[in-house]
């Protein structure tokens, strides 16, 4: 199916709060070669439009807010099952820093988890401070953040500054280090992914390197 074609009637659905067509349009994209990346794929770029016209002002919050609730259900009912073969890796964590936008991390953690990657759900909403406590207690030596604001972004180089020193690397991605090709060097972050396949690709990356 055409990828434009999709992400427009998605969109009508989900505006419409008509479940089963979205349903319907998932379905159908999702039977091509990789069904899971796909649809996840079309969320994002749905809601990515979604957000532009409610930035616009032809759209309420509340609209976006049942566009990002069904999202979630029908990202619920795809997510791919942890895969029986581990991997051996260093031990890894992911987190929303400061905002509450929580769909990327969960189709990240769950992408990583079907490739046999072991990562602990290290929350949402969580500061700095809380977010150091946690790394340290649970010994993250890698740490995937994502974030959908700008003011959460900014704050990467605050928790790089008190993760430096015990070397922690850090994986950003979300939609400000998207808007901005450079922002995940100016806050020092060690990588920055797009999607679920850039995430797989850096932790390999990784994984092989230490
Ligand atoms: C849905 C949505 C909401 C929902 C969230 C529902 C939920 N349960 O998550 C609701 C309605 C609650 C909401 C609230 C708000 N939102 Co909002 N929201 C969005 C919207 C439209 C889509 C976000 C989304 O879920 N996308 C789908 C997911 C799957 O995509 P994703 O998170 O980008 O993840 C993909 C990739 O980025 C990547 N990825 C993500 N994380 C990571 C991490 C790593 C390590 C890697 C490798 C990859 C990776 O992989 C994922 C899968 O492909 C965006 C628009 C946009 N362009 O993103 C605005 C947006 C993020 N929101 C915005 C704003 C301003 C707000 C509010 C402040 C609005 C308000 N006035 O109250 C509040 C703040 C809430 C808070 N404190 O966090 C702004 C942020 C602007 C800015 N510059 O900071 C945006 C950009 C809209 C806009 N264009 O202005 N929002």
């Amino acid at each position: 199916m055409d990828i434009q074609k999709a992400v427009e009637r998605l969109e009508r659905s989900l505006l419409l709060l008509d479940r089963t067509s979205a349903w319907d349009v998932i379905f159908e994209v999702s039977s091509d070669t990789d069904p899971f990346e796909t649809a996840s794929a079309l969320v994002s770029l749905t809601l990515e439009r979604i957000g532009k016209d409610w930035e616009k002002g032809n759209l309420s919050l509340s609209q976006v807010y049942m566009s990002g609730v069904i999202c979630e259900e029908l990202i619920d009912q795809l997510l791919p099952p942890k895969s029986p073969t581990r991997i051996d890796q260093p031990n890894m964590g992911i987190a929303v820093l400061e905002d509450f936008h929580v769909l990327g991390k969960r189709i990240i953690f769950s992408v990583l988890r079907a490739g046999g990657f072991e990562l602990e759900d290290l929350g949402h909403g969580i500061s700095v401070n809380e977010l150091v406590a946690k790394v340290s207690e649970k010994n993250i030596r890698v740490l995937l953040i994502s974030v959908l604001m700008l003011p959460s972004a900014l704050r990467v180089k605050e928790l790089k500054e008190q993760l430096i020193e015990s070397g922690v690397k850090i994986i950003v991605g979300g939609a400000p280090f998207r808007f901005d090709a450079n922002l995940w060097k100016e806050v020092n972050a060690d990588y920055c992914g797009h999607n679920p396949a850039d995430a797989i690709r850096i932790v390999k990356q990784i994984t092989s390197m230490s």
